[in-house]
């Protein structure tokens, strides 16, 4: 009963081109052939006042975000991740990886990036080397009720094979993933505890993806504790290569750096999102790159018959295919003038002062963690892996499915047309459709959510957010 009260006002929403053609939207569409449809992020708290008035650039790195231009560089477009072929017990292969990425507009240093692809000798090499490595990943497609099996590979490694350091300070007095077994402030020596060390930790990184939202088994979630370090050939001798919780779907090979996890997709169709879930390393791991969309479509389920736009990005797909359903992951980051991103690797970031007039009692004296920051917000706003980029958009409704992954921050989206603001529609969140449309104007979407939006210039966007902790 409640199914078709849904249905049938989605389709009301759909048929009668009414709510798409109100005033606005003719005057707009008559006025621009092509609508640059741009993400405008509203800086929320501190840094935004008044919708005019921008106070100083939040703290970063090196690099002043104000001398960044804006809306320069396109949006990319995940493509599908491509399936295993030279595995054929597992679907995917996926691997992290460390590369360079351009997320800065061209003319502006590239960026050292984590980022999954599709993990196997036959793909090698970064999006722009035409590769399938990139920030955020290839997106997974699943099918709702077809089991997926994925071999996820920690490949934080160099050429020699030997292990690369994190990217940015890991604190190891944290509740953490501790590889090296030793120094728990409870007097033991063993994995995921809370460490005592006040310096960086300089091992090699452990890593375990969730898919955030799936049912799925214990063995297959990603468990903070489930971590495992990459296959590297100078692991300091005595780190465990797993963490207590490490754990693969029955009936494969352990093989040290991978695990293999099943997911039977037994839910409706969805936007979901792969990241990191390392205990005491979430954020910095996720704010590396480590971040993918999982799309769980069914044929048969509630979303057949509602006519909604795409297609969205499918393998075989010639150069130059127009998406009408677009996944788009937005993230606050920050950077030095390198091109590095910049994560606080002190308190004083956190409480603003300079670290020299730190008057804390840190860890292990105190339980107050010296490096690790409690929230961290960040300069600039980038969309799949690009800085402030821009879209162009026919005169067509289009499917948005919106993930934030920023590690702090809520977002407040408006889709502004020209000067004027004009409203989407929700029809989703997180695990599926929603019981109803919802109409939005400036919507406020909290970390690691799921929605699902329409939009009068017909723009209909899918909106997730999520977070990764
Ligand atoms: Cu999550």
């Amino acid at each position: 009963m409640k199914k078709k009260t849904f249905f049938y006002r989605l389709f009301m929403l759909n048929k009668p081109d009414s709510i798409f053609q109100n005033k606005l939207t003719q005057r707009i569409i008559s006025q621009r052939p092509f609508i640059k449809f741009l993400i405008t992020i509203i800086f929320t708290g501190a840094t935004l006042t008044a919708s005019n008035t921008f106070a100083a650039p939040l703290p970063g790195g090196t690099l002043d975000p104000t001398t960044i231009p804006k809306y320069i560089s396109p949006l990319v477009i995940p493509p599908a991740m491509p399936k295993s072929s030279s595995d054929p017990a597992v679907d995917y292969q996926i691997a992290l990886r460390q590369f360079q990425q351009q997320i800065l507009p061209s003319g502006f240093p590239a960026t050292t990036v984590w980022g999954d692809g599709y993990g196997s000798l036959d793909h090698p090499g970064t999006m722009a080397q035409g590769g399938t490595f990139n920030s955020p990943a290839f997106t997974v497609e699943a099918i709702s009720n077809t089991t997926t099996n994925v071999k996820w590979i920690n490949d934080l490694v160099d050429a020699n094979g030997n292990f690369l350091p994190h990217l940015f300070a890991v604190d190891q007095t944290l509740h953490w993933a501790n590889p090296s077994a030793q120094g728990c402030k409870d007097g033991t020596n063993r994995t995921d505890c809370t460490g005592t060390d006040p310096t960086a930790y300089t091992g090699p990184v452990p890593i375990i993806t969730h898919v955030h939202g799936a049912h799925v088994g214990a063995e297959s979630d990603g468990f903070p504790e489930a971590w495992h370090l990459p296959n590297a050939l100078n692991t300091p001798i005595g780190f465990a290569t797993q963490g207590t919780r490490w754990g693969q779907a029955p009936g494969f090979l352990i093989v040290t750096g991978q695990a293999v996890f099943q997911y039977p997709n037994d839910q409706a169709e969805s936007t979901l999102w792969f990241h990191d879930h390392t205990l005491g390393l979430t954020r910095l791991n996720v704010y590396a790159g480590s971040a993918g969309f999982w799309l769980l479509r069914d044929p048969l389920g509630q979303e057949a018959g509602l006519n909604l736009p795409g297609p969205a990005p499918r393998l075989g797909d010639v150069p130059g295919t127009q998406y009408y359903e677009i996944p788009i992951v937005i993230q606050d980051r920050s950077f030095n003038a390198d091109g590095s991103l910049f994560y606080p690797d002190n308190r004083a970031f956190f409480e603003g002062v300079t670290p020299n007039k730190l008057k804390i009692d840190f860890a292990p004296t105190s339980n107050i963690a010296p490096i690790w920051n409690p929230e961290a917000f960040f300069n600039v706003m980038v969309a799949n892996g690009v800085a402030w980029p821009y879209q162009n958009v026919d005169q067509a409704r289009y499917r948005l499915r919106l993930l934030n992954g920023s590690n702090s921050r809520f977002l407040n989206l408006s889709l502004i047309v020209v000067s004027q603001e004009i409203p989407f529609y929700q029809i989703g969140a997180e695990q599926g459709l929603l019981y109803d449309v919802v109409r939005i104007q400036t919507g406020t979407y909290t970390i690691y959510d799921t929605e699902d939006i329409i939009n009068p210039i017909k723009v209909l966007a899918h909106q997730i957010h999520s977070r990764p902790y």
